[in-house]
């Protein structure tokens, strides 16, 4: 079971390397970590194994978190009024996205981060994205709101990039022309 001793923080060079493809089948190993990362997400959003094993929650993780260099990630996100989305994604891709970008008005965090960082991070607000199930079945979707936010950040860590490097250093909280803050389910 993955827990927080397994996830490598800021600073450690994995973070910053790009992850390399996965070759089909993958291997039970690959296979095991795939679903093992989903598997840390659940038990990271359980208020009782969340305590029970001090995890931090978090709606995704990526293999290189685990210092796995290897192109794949887990979202969960569920309870956020649109439909749910639980999927561990092998060699994804951003194959379109719109021209309007969003952030989330709190920012972003990071399991590998143990530390605010305060800061817009603007993020395409539409994408489809491509990629594979761990079996090597194709998947096409289309992602907005809160689940393309995250699937951007995981992407980003597949390529060596962490949220901070998209907050402007002089101007965290600057607005930027193209980008809306996200809204809550709310304010929709
Ligand atoms: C805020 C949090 C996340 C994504 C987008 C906005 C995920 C945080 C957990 N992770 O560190 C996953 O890499
Ligand atoms: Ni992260």
């Amino acid at each position: 079971m993955i827990t927080m001793d397994q996830i490598i923080r800021e600073g450690h060079p994995t973070l910053r390397k790009k992850a390399e493809e996965l070759q089909f089948p993958l291997t039970e190993e690959e296979k095991k970590t795939a679903a093992e990362m989903l598997v840390f997400l659940k038990n990271s959003q359980n208020p009782e194994t969340a305590e029970k094993y001090g995890l931090r929650a978090g709606i995704g993780i990526a293999a290189n978190q685990i210092d796995v260099p290897k192109r794949m990630f887990a979202l969960h996100i569920v309870d956020e009024g649109t439909e749910p989305l639980s999927m561990t994604i092998v060699n994804p891709k951003i194959v379109s996205h719109s021209a309007q970008k969003s952030y989330l008005p709190g920012g972003e965090g990071c399991l590998s981060v143990d530390r605010d960082v305060p800061g817009f991070v603007p993020r395409y607000s539409k994408i489809t994205v491509k990629g594979f199930t761990p079996d090597g079945e194709p998947i096409k979707k289309r992602l907005k709101g809160l689940q393309a936010i995250a699937f951007q950040h995981e992407l980003d860590h597949l390529n060596g990039v962490m949220f901070y490097d998209h907050i402007d250093p002089d101007e965290p909280f600057r607005k930027y022309p193209d980008a809306e803050p996200l809204k809550t389910d709310e304010e929709k």
